[in-house]
C-alpha cells in the first residue's frame, strides 16, 4: 500500500458495493459515485472486521485500496471492497427512508438506530410505517399529539398519522379502510394495534362506545395473551377488530372476530412460559367472598399453572391487572354474574390439571383419585363427583344399537382431562368475544364505513416448534402475501395495464411457500388433514407422507426422526411432528360433551350445545370410537377462517404497519444491527423504498385531471380532448416530463407532484371566490 497522495480512479463498484447495492435498490451508477465520493473524501460505511460498519473518511486512495480516517481518530488501511457511500450529516434522522441519497444496508440501520435512540421510533418507508420497538414508555401519545395530527399540524411519521389517513381515506372516499401490522413476536403489534385505536377513539369519539371500545384490550389480553420466551405479553389468537363510523364520523359500534387462540398453552408449555394471564390475575387478585365459595388457591397450587416454572412476570402486578380487568368488564357492561360464572369456570379449569388417576390393573387401566382436585372441579361445573370420575376413566362407543363402556388407559385419560380442559377454555374464550361483540352493538353499522385493525400473533421460531408454530406462521405468510400483493404485485400490474414505460422491481414473492401449506390435494394441510382421518396414522406416518409429496416444493425439507423444515419468507423453521396428529384432529370425547350438557353450570351448558351445532355447517358431527372429531381438522378451519379474513382485507383501502424487534432481550436502547436487517428484509422494507423513489404513487384519470385543474389554463387550447388538456395544463405549469407519465387511461406521478397542482388550483379558487364576492359589493 503506497501513499503517493493522488487518487486513483476506481473504475467499477466493487463486488461487494454492487452486491449490496442491488439489494438495496440503488439506482444510481455506482462506480462514477464511488469516484466522486472518494474524490471529495466524503463520509464513506466501511466495514471494518469484527466490529461492522463505521463511519469514516478517505484520507489517500491507491488501486483498490484506500487509507480510511475512522471516528476514533484511528487510520484504518481498507479494500474499497468493504467500503459504501454514507449520507451526508443532513440526513441524519431523515423522517422517510425514501429521502435516503444513498439506500444502503448501513446507511438505512444508521437511519433507523439514530432515530430510535432518540426516541423517535416511527420512519415512513414510502407507503408504509416502520415502527422500532422501544421496550420503554416514550413521550409520543396523548390528546394532545392525537389533535396536532386531526388538524394535521404535524406530518412527522406516527400510528396516528396513520390512523388519520385511514379516518380521512373512509370519510373522502367513502371506502372501507384497514390498518395492517405485522412484525415477529416482541416487535410492537398489540401496543401500534391499540395507539390507533386509542386515535380513532379520540377523532371518533363524543358517545361512550369509544370507552368501551378501548376498554376490551385488556380483557382480550388476559384472556388471550401470555408470556412466552419472546414477548412477556404475547397475543396467543389473531385479532381483527372492525370500527363502525356513522355517516358524520362518530364511532357506532365494533365488532371483535378472533382467530384460533392456542388452546394446548392452558394444559402444556415450555418452561419458563405462562398459561392465559387470567389465571394469575385471577389467583393473585380475587376477592376473598369469591376464593371461599369457589376454593380458589394461590397459582403455584395448580399443576397446569406450576408446571412451566415461572408463576410472574417481572414488573407485572398481576392483582393490579385483575382490577384493571375487573374495571374494563364493568366498562363493557359484561353482567356481573356472567364475570362469577366465568371465573368459576377458570377455576374448575385449574381444579381438572390437579385430578390425578391411579392404575388399577395389569391392562394399565385407571380410576381418578378421589381427592380435592376432582370434587373441586365437580363442584364448581356442578355434576356429581361420581359422574366426572366416570367420564374421566371410561369411553362409551357406540356399536349399532348397543353402547359399550370401556376403560382408560393412563395417557389416553390425562389426554381425555386435558382435551376438556381445554374445551372449556377456548369455549370461555368464544363466549367472552360474544359477550363484547353483543355489548359493542355489533353489527349496528350505520352506513358510515369502518376501520378494521388487524394484529395477529407474530412470526415465531423456537427451539422446538410445532403445530402451534406451524399454524402462526402460515397466518404470517398469508398476510405477507397480502402486503406483497398491494405493495407490490397490483402497482406493477396497474403500470402494465396503463402502458407505462416502467422496468419491474423485484421482491421476494412468498407464493411458493403458501403453495405448499395450501394447494390441494397434495398441500401440507389436505396431507395432514388426510393423515388425521386414518385412525392407523401415526406421527411418522405423517412425516414421511409429507416428505414424499411435498420435497418437490422448494420451501420444504424432510428431515431426520419426523422432523422437517420449512423456508418461510422470515426464516427457516424446524418443525417436530411429534404430537401434530391429535392437536390437529383436536378430539373432543362424547362422554366429556355429553357431561358438559347435563352440567347444571348454565355456561357448559351452552358450550356443548355450540360443540353440538357448530360444526354441522361444514362436515356434520363424527363420533369415532367414542371421540368426537370433525372431517374438517384444525388446521384446515384455520386455513378457511383465513381465507374469509384475507377477504375481508381485500375490499378495504389497506394502510401497513411493520413492527421491527430491535433486540432479543427485550431491553430499551439497544439495537442489534443484523436482527434488524434481516427483518427489515424480510418484510420487503427495501423494496418498498425503491418501488416508492422510482414509482408513481398518485395517478388520476386523464378525464379527472382535466376537470380538475383545466379550470387553470391560461391559454385556450384547440383541442378539448382530456389528454390534450392535461398535457397543456403540465406544460404550463412546468411540471418535469420525469415526474409523471402519461398512461393508456390514466396520468401517474411521483411523490409530491400533485400537491403543487393542488395548492395552485386552491389558490386560483380562492381568488376567485375573492372577485367575485368584492365585484358583488361593487355592483351594490
Ligand atoms: V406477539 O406476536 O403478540 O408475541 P407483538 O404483539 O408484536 O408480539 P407487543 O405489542 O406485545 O408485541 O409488544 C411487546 C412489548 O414491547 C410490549 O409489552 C411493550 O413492553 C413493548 N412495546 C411495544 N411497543 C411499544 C411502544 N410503542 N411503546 C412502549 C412498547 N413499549
Ligand atoms: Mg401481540
Amino acid at each position: 500500500f503506497e501513499e503517493n497522495g493522488e487518487h486513483t480512479e476506481v473504475s467499477q463498484s466493487s463486488a461487494a458495493f454492487a452486491d449490496s447495492a442491488i439489494k438495496f435498490g440503488e439506482n444510481l451508477k455506482m462506480g462514477d459515485t464511488m469516484n466522486f465520493i472518494l474524490k471529495k473524501k466524503l463520509r464513506m460505511w466501511c466495514q471494518v472486521p469484527d466490529v461492522g460498519w463505521q463511519l469514516g473518511n478517505v484520507q489517500s486512495l491507491f488501486g483498490q485500496h484506500a487509507k480510511i480516517l475512522l471516528a476514533d481518530g484511528k487510520v484504518h488501511a481498507m479494500c474499497v471492497e468493504s467500503l459504501l457511500p454514507a449520507n451526508p450529516d443532513i440526513l441524519n434522522g431523515v423522517d422517510d427512508l425514501i429521502k435516503l441519497s444513498y439506500l444502503n444496508e448501513p446507511s438505512v440501520l444508521h437511519a433507523l438506530k439514530c432515530r430510535h435512540a432518540d426516541d423517535m421510533i416511527y420512519t415512513k418507508a414510502g407507503p408504509i410505517l416502520v415502527a422500532v420497538n422501544p421496550f420503554k414508555t416514550v413521550e409520543l401519545y396523548g390528546n394532545g399529539l392525537v389533535e396536532a395530527y386531526k388538524h394535521k399540524n404535524t406530518d412527522a411519521p406516527h400510528v396516528y398519522a396513520v390512523a388519520e389517513s385511514a379516518f380521512s381515506g373512509m370519510m373522502k372516499d367513502e371506502i372501507n379502510q384497514s390498518i395492517i401490522i405485522s412484525g415477529e413476536s416482541g416487535a410492537g403489534k398489540t401496543e401500534t394495534a391499540k395507539i390507533a385505536m386509542q386515535y380513532l377513539a379520540v377523532q371518533g369519539g363524543g358517545n361512550g362506545i369509544e370507552d368501551k371500545v378501548l376498554h376490551t384490550n385488556p380483557i382480550l389480553e388476559a384472556f388471550g395473551n401470555a408470556k412466552t420466551l419472546k414477548n412477556h405479553n404475547s397475543s396467543r389468537f389473531s385479532k381483527l377488530i372492525e370500527i363502525h363510523f356513522s355517516s358524520t364520523g362518530r364511532i357506532s359500534g365494533a365488532k371483535i372476530q378472533a382467530f384460533l387462540l392456542e388452546k394446548s398453552r392452558v394444559v402444556h408449555r415450555a418452561k419458563g412460559e405462562r398459561s392465559y394471564h387470567i389465571f394469575y390475575q385471577l389467583c393473585a387478585g380475587a376477592p376473598p367472598p369469591f376464593k371461599d365459595k369457589f376454593n380458589l388457591k394461590a397459582a403455584n397450587e395448580y399443576t397446569y399453572l406450576n408446571q412451566s416454572d415461572c408463576l410472574s412476570v417481572s414488573d407485572v402486578d398481576d392483582a393490579q391487572r385483575f382490577h384493571t380487568l375487573m374495571e374494563a368488564l364493568n366498562t363493557v357492561q359484561i353482567r356481573k354474574e356472567d364475570i362469577e360464572n366465568a371465573f368459576a369456570m377458570l377455576t374448575a379449569v385449574l381444579w381438572l390439571g390437579n385430578v390425578k388417576f391411579q392404575v388399577v390393573n395389569s391392562e394399565n387401566h385407571v380410576q381418578v383419585i378421589p381427592d380435592e382436585g376432582v370434587e373441586s372441579a365437580a363442584k364448581l361445573m356442578g355434576c356429581t363427583v361420581h359422574e366426572l370420575m366416570l367420564a374421566l376413566s371410561t369411553r362409551t362407543i357406540q356399536a349399532g344399537n348397543d353402547s359399550i363402556v370401556s376403560k382408560l388407559t393412563l395417557q389416553q385419560a390425562m389426554d381425555t382431562r386435558d382435551a376438556l380442559a381445554k374445551t372449556i377454555y377456548a369455549s370461555l374464550f368464544d363466549w367472552i368475544v360474544e359477550q363484547i361483540n353483543v355489548s359493542l352493538e355489533a353489527g349496528k353499522c350505520q352506513n358510515g364505513g369502518c376501520i378494521s385493525i388487524l394484529d395477529i400473533y407474530g412470526f415465531e421460531s423456537f427451539q422446538n416448534n410445532s403445530f402451534e408454530q406451524l399454524c402462526i406462521n402460515y397466518a404470517n405468510e398469508r398476510l405477507q402475501q397480502h402486503f406483497n400483493r398491494h405493495l407490490f404485485k397490483l402497482e406493477q400490474e396497474e403500470y402494465r395495464q396503463d402502458g407505462i414505460d416502467w422496468s419491474n422491481i423485484d421482491f421476494i414473492d412468498n407464493m411458493e411457500c403458501l403453495n405448499l401449506f395450501e394447494k390441494q390435494p397434495l398441500g401440507l394441510f389436505s396431507l395432514l388433514n388426510e393423515e388425521s382421518n386414518f385412525p392407523k396414522a401415526t406421527d411418522l406416518t405423517l412425516a414421511a407422507k409429507l416428505q414424499q409429496h411435498l420435497s418437490s416444493n422448494t420451501c420444504f425439507k424432510g428431515e431426520i426422526n419426523g422432523a422437517f423444515r420449512v423456508r418461510h419468507y422470515a426464516g427457516e423453521v424446524l418443525y417436530n411432528t411429534l404430537g401434530f396428529l391429535e392437536k390437529n384432529r383436536d378430539p373432543l370425547y362424547l362422554d366429556s360433551v355429553e357431561l358438559l350438557k347435563s352440567c347444571s353450570c348454565q355456561l357448559l351448558h351452552l358450550f356443548a350445545s355450540h360443540i353440538l351445532n357448530q360444526p354441522q355447517k361444514l362436515s356434520g358431527p363424527q363420533w369415532l370410537n367414542g371421540a368426537y372429531s370433525q372431517k374438517h381438522s384444525l388446521g384446515l378451519k384455520f386455513k378457511v377462517q383465513l381465507f374469509r379474513l384475507m377477504q375481508h382485507l381485500e375490499n378495504t383501502t389497506p394502510h401497513f404497519i411493520t413492527c421491527i424487534k430491535p433486540n432479543n432481550e427485550q431491553l430499551p436502547g439497544m439495537f442489534e444491527n443484523a436482527s434488524v436487517l434481516e427483518q427489515l428484509k424480510c418484510y420487503g422494507i427495501p423494496e418498498v423504498v425503491r418501488m416508492s423513489r422510482s414509482g408513481y404513487p398518485t395517478r388520476i384519470t386523464h378525464q379527472q385531471f382535466a376537470e380538475r385543474f383545466g379550470f387553470l389554463l391560461l391559454d385556450v387550447i384547440d383541442f378539448q380532448d382530456p389528454l390534450s388538456v392535461a398535457i397543456a395544463i403540465l406544460q404550463q405549469f412546468n411540471v418535469a416530463p420525469e415526474m409523471y407519465q402519461v398512461g393508456y387511461t390514466k396520468l401517474f406521478f411521483r411523490t409530491g407532484q400533485i400537491a403543487a397542482l393542488e395548492i395552485a388550483r386552491k389558490n386560483s379558487i380562492e381568488r376567485i371566490v375573492w372577485v367575485q364576492k368584492h365585484y358583488r359589493y361593487l355592483k351594490a
